[in-house]
């Protein structure tokens, strides 16, 4: 069955666990149906079972009396007693399917109760963890428990098991990732300075490393965040920061990797988006500064780059942000010269926007380039004649080639591009520099006895309206990261199994479920997917509709790939829905038209920074100038092997690449899930949308770690407390039994109706299929007011 809610398809089967078919037929019963229309905001309605009208089918009236209609018995799912509506562990539920943890997580919502543990297996060495997330809470900053929670759970095990450890925070953009990597830090960083306090010889020495560690987020922010559509501070980048502690839990330092900075945003940004926050916050800093940076008088509409798009985001200040940017820069002890030259930069870049590119006579001329040229410190004489004629060699000459002026275009374009990246690099360089600690964990080289908790934030899976490479590579990395959760919680179901002595002869192994999508992306051969097609296209200079035959051709029959009908790109089925991708222009940008005679002139800049973020085009000092000339040719091969296959291109590879480094990281931790949920399309406080909370649920994995439970045997229960919870079922029966496991197999063979196939007694644990432990509770509760009714006969008769 496919469902269908804002245009996306999910392959996902229809579940049907606990509907009154399994649970058992209850006339009275308040139950929910599902809608048939999914139009509707409320994707289940509550109602009351009338009658039966035959062996499939009931009659139920709607609760609020407003009509009666028929529906199949297994579209009828239990409600929870109202006692439930609250349960802050979803594993307390007694019925346990998608209307009940929807209208757990809408009503805890709307008690500000945006943390809610969805841990339907409870008894798995995991934490999974739904968290809704509020727009301007009003208890921002204070400590919301669960969160803390899962970082608590991760210092302990790190120190208790001697492991590293992994928090991965997922969920679509807009979710609450960053802020909630944000309070990770913050109470690791915490915990950490209680942990030395007392007997820390270097207290002080750390408060700094910890504050500095801090400090970190709100500087990349400002460099690699900007508003989008969904998120006003989405994040652009990915990240994977470590924390190291030692033997004692303190903090030793850290390490932040980062992947795939959306470099296309520099350029080009769409109407109701801006460009990086950095851009505004500069041209909004003081004016001593812009004037040392050459932007004096200048605002976001005197630049290409910036003047198309937003200027200002509601409800934040640029001004305020720039200030709070410079003051971190201090604490992380990023001199004010040091800061002069990663803003350099920026300025730098929206001089090379403001490049005026005109057809002169059928030659190309450019005006307005002189600025950057400053900024950058090269010679604009040079830069013109490089960007407009670069020497190209042809046998053993050297030629100039002209260039058409969306040539020279695209070249500044892809200028500003490199440099706001490299320039990003360098400054995570930099941060890492100061949070580094004592040895260097660059390359995973942690020193003995040290182990890092690592937190892991990326951008999350999106669809627009236009999808273009940049929303493949992130949506492709949400996929690897979605499968990293598949495989764990099937892979620690079956160990608990295995461990328990437990048969369970449906199986549940989904774990390639997902893998037809992945491949669909990343296979190198037979078929060739989408990454290597892009690669050998760029390769053979090949167009964007060869690009998409090549595509098609190979993937036509993966039934995660489906064919554009007016042929403009492709749809991939991914896990969180279908997403439709445009191929325009990946051939363009997958050649990186960097020019390499350009790049080597900032190389040899007279401003140091500007010659570091370019020092791999720096030509070697030689004697003569054809020896130069060979010598550059030589770095060039050097450089191209280097990169696999004789391409320049390298965006979708390096990140597969870095994409696979990171996976191997993760699978050796132990790892602790996150899942982020939007409540809302509209960035709004207090609404929640039950049709997209419940589609993210689908897709998340919650839910189908719930049918994974389902199929097995989710609730268990040690054999002491089985025992001591439910004795009243038979308490005469088991009172002098020593043995618990004994007297937990002698009370359930007691209990009238239970049949064989329900449950399971394991080496430490009762196993229950889904639902029988909420019949166990109605006998048990059945018993009680029994009891509750002689008592009180007892004392009326008393009376
Ligand atoms: P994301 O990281 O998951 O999206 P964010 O963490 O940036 O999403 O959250 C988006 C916005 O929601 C924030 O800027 C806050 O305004 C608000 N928000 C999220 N969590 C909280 C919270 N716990 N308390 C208060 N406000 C919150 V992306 O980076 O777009 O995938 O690429
Ligand atoms: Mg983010």
């Amino acid at each position: 069955g496919m469902y269908h809610s804002h245009g996306i398809e999910v392959y996902h089967k229809p579940r049907s666990y606990e509907t009154i078919n399994d649970a058992g037929f209850n006339l009275q019963k308040l139950a929910w149906i599902e809608h048939e229309k999914e139009s509707s905001p409320q994707p289940f309605t509550r109602v009351r079972v009338v009658s039966e009208v035959n062996e499939d089918i009931v009659l139920v009236e709607h609760e609020d009396g407003s009509k009666e209609e028929q529906v199949a018995k297994n579209k009828v799912y239990m409600m929870n007693p109202p006692k439930f509506d609250h349960v802050e562990d979803m594993a307390e539920l007694l019925y346990m399917h998608e209307p009940a943890v929807v209208h757990n997580l809408t009503q805890r919502y709307q008690k500000n109760d945006i943390y809610a543990t969805v841990n339907p297996y409870r008894y798995l060495p995991i934490y999974s963890t739904e968290i809704i997330r509020h727009y301007r809470k009003k208890r921002r900053g204070e400590a919301p428990p669960h969160i803390y929670a899962i970082a608590d759970h991760a210092f302990y095990d790190m120190l208790h098991d001697k492991e590293n450890q992994s928090i991965l925070i997922t969920g679509e953009s807009g979710a609450g990732k960053t802020e909630n990597t944000k309070i990770v830090i913050q109470y690791l960083a915490s915990i950490a300075a209680n942990g030395s306090n007392g007997f820390g010889p270097d207290y002080t020495q750390k408060t700094k490393l910890e504050e500095q560690i801090l400090q970190a987020n709100p500087i990349l922010e400002s460099f690699g965040n900007a508003q989008t559509i969904r998120n006003n501070n989405s994040s652009r980048f990915g990240k994977f920061i470590r924390i190291a502690f030692n033997r004692n839990g303190d903090i030793r330092g850290a390490f932040i990797d980062w992947y795939l900075l959306e470099t296309s945003r520099v350029h080009t940004q769409t109407l109701e988006e801006r460009n990086y926050h950095i851009f505004y916050q500069l041209l909004n800093a003081d004016p001593e500064m812009k004037a040392m940076l050459k932007i004096d008088q200048k605002c976001p509409s005197d630049f290409t780059y910036t003047k198309n798009s937003n200027h200002t985001i509601q409800g934040v200040d640029d001004a305020a942000e720039y200030n709070k940017l410079v003051q971190s820069m201090n604490i992380m002890s990023i001199s004010v010269q040091e800061q002069i030259e990663f803003f350099r930069i920026i300025a730098a870049v929206l001089y090379l926007g403001n490049t005026i590119v005109n057809n002169n006579y059928s030659r190309v001329e450019i005006s307005g380039y002189e600025s950057a040229c400053d900024i950058l410190g090269v010679s604009p004489v040079l830069f013109k004649k490089h960007l407009l004629e670069p020497q190209i060699r042809a046998g053993n000459e050297w030629v100039s080639q002209s260039k058409s002026p969306s040539q020279v275009k695209d070249n500044l374009d892809a200028l500003s591009k490199v440099l706001y990246e490299r320039n990003f690099g360098q400054l995570v360089s930099r941060v890492n520099a100061a949070i580094d600690g004592p040895k260097s964990m660059e390359g995973m080289s942690v020193s003995e006895g040290e182990r890092f908790i690592g937190v892991l934030d990326i951008a999350g899976f999106e669809i627009f309206k236009i999808n273009s490479f940049e929303q493949l590579c992130i949506n492709y990395t949400n996929e690897k990261l979605q499968d990293f959760f598949n495989q764990n919680m099937f892979v620690l179901e079956e160990k608990e199994y295995k461990r328990e002595n437990i048969f369970c002869d449906e199986s549940f192994d989904y774990r390639n479920d997902l893998q037809p999508t992945i491949n669909l992306i990343e296979s190198i051969k037979n078929p060739i997917g989408i990454l290597s097609c892009l690669e050998d296209e760029c390769v053979t200079q090949g167009t964007d509709e060869r690009l998409l035959s090549k595509i098609t051709e190979q993937n036509i029959s993966n039934s995660r790939f489906k064919q554009d009908k007016y042929n403009e790109g492709f749809s991939v089925k991914h896990y969180a829905g279908e997403v439709k991708y445009s191929t325009a222009g990946w051939i363009e940008r997958g050649k990186d038209p960097l020019n390499e005679h350009v790049a080597r002139l900032f190389a040899e800049s007279t401003n140091a920074h500007v010659a570091t973020l370019f020092k791999d085009y720096a030509t070697p000092a030689t004697p003569t100038a054809s020896l130069a000339i060979r010598q550059a040719d030589i770095r060039k091969s050097l450089y191209r092997t280097r990169k696999g296959g004789g391409s320049f291109h390298t965006v979708g590879y390096k990140h597969k690449q870095q994409l696979s480094v990171l996976m191997s990281t993760l699978r050796n931790t132990h790892p602790h899930f996150v899942r982020c949920i939007l409540p809302n399309d509209r960035k709004r406080p207090g609404e929640i949308q039950p049709q997209l909370v419940l589609h993210q649920l689908r897709c998340n994995g919650v839910l189908e770690g719930i049918r994974i439970c389902r199929v097995g045997f989710p609730n268990r229960l040690q054999f002491e407390q089985f025992r001591e919870q439910y004795k009243l079922l038979a308490p005469d029966l088991i009172a002098n039994i020593r043995d618990h496991r004994k007297a937990c197999q002698m009370l359930l063979q007691s209990v009238p109706g239970l049949q064989a196939h329900q449950f399971q007694i394991g080496r430490t644990k009762v196993f229950f299929k889904a639902g029988i432990l909420g019949d166990l509770e109605e006998q048990r509760d059945l018993r009680l007011s029994e009891i509750a009714t002689k008592i009180q006969a007892a004392c009326l008769r008393l009376i």
